[in-house]
């Protein structure tokens, strides 16, 4: 253990001494750090000058603005007027009873891109929600309760009128079907419908194209190139519908489903890859897609994670660690 270290304990040793009462248990942190120093074998208890939550809470309200307060209040309340990564609960003028027929399990940290894809439906629709935040792998643990739902870990989970589903797009698709008011799909009779399937298949090369190029240092030339062709497939899809999104002029699903993974593309690839997404004139319908998605305002946020954001979540949960 390094001297300075070593000094650092005990000097909190010292500092735990004056607090130290016989006859108790010492709890966790300071007990580990206390007896690492190995200074205070003898130390018995140490008492908690922690502020208690109520403490902590009480002093974060006295130090808020009112702004601040307003958004905790509205936050809480589940009535926010805009999409929150940080939200438990949203109502969109609904009960708490309707919020309660879907829960969404999604991760703490708002970096899983299938649960945004839910999100999005979700706020896009302005369907009334609960959330249940859990862990990803690469940065903490699941809680049992979790892992007796879903066997395998992955997320997002969602229970949607009491049936729980373990895919995104499962998901997606019951939540249209349970509520068919503000429809994200064409009506499967429309011309419109039969582009759907081809641009969610595209979306899914398009993914896979990018991740490979991403986590892998081989062919780095034949994957770019590779990544370049599947983009103007986008562009020309999105050209083909007239624009500004996939099926044309309003919003839908598709939208929804190709949304985090753009993100996470014109977040990254300028960075690890030198190549411009967002603002590529290679690629103006997605330009144009990118703008038309910025502008959705309150009702739906999608593309307002920032690129540090983006490219920590990707680097602590996907690349490499010695990039
Ligand atoms: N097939 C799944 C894939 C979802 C997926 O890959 N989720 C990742 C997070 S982005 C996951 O579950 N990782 C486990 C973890 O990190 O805890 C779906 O579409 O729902």
């Amino acid at each position: 253990v390094p001297a300075a270290w070593m000094a650092a304990l005990a000097l909190l040793a010292a500092w735990t001494t004056a607090m130290v009462k016989p006859g108790g248990g010492l709890g966790g942190m300071f007990q580990n750090m206390v007896k690492l120093g190995s200074t205070a074998s003898s130390a018995a208890v140490v008492q908690d000058r922690a502020p208690s939550w109520d403490t902590l809470t009480a002093l974060l309200h006295d130090q808020s603005s009112a702004d601040e307060r307003s958004f905790r209040q509205q936050l809480h309340d589940g009535t926010l007027p805009h999409a929150s990564a940080l939200a438990k609960m949203r109502l969109f003028g609904k009960s708490e009873a309707d919020a309660s027929r879907i829960t969404l399990y999604r991760d703490t940290a708002a970096w899983c891109p299938y649960c945004e894809k839910v999100w999005l439906l979700l706020e896009e629709k302005q369907v009334p929600y609960m959330v249940e935040k859990v862990n990803m792998n690469c940065y903490g643990d699941k809680p049992a309760w979790f892992w007796a739902m879903q066997p395998s870990g992955g997320i997002p989970v969602a229970k949607v009128d009491g049936k729980v589903i373990r895919e995104s797009n499962d998901i997606m698709m019951a939540i249209e079907q349970a509520y068919p008011e503000r429809p994200m799909l064409p009506r499967e009779d429309s011309a419109k419908a039969v582009a759907v399937r081809p641009l969610l298949t595209l979306e899914r090369q398009l993914f896979s194209s990018w991740f490979r190029w991403l986590t892998s240092g081989m062919n780095d030339g034949a994957q770019r190139h590779n990544f370049l062709a599947l983009m103007d497939e986008v562009d020309a899809a999105l050209a083909a519908q007239g624009g500004p999104f996939f099926l044309g002029e309003d919003i839908s699903l598709v939208d929804c489903m190709f949304a985090p993974f753009l993100e996470r593309m014109a977040a990254s690839l300028p960075y690890y890859k030198g190549l411009l997404v967002r603002t590529n004139s290679r690629w103006p319908h997605v330009q144009c897609w990118f703008s038309a998605m910025e502008v959705r305002g309150p009702r739906c946020q999608p593309l307002t994670s920032s690129t540090l954001f983006i490219n920590h979540g990707l680097r602590v949960c996907c690349l490499p660690q010695e990039r």
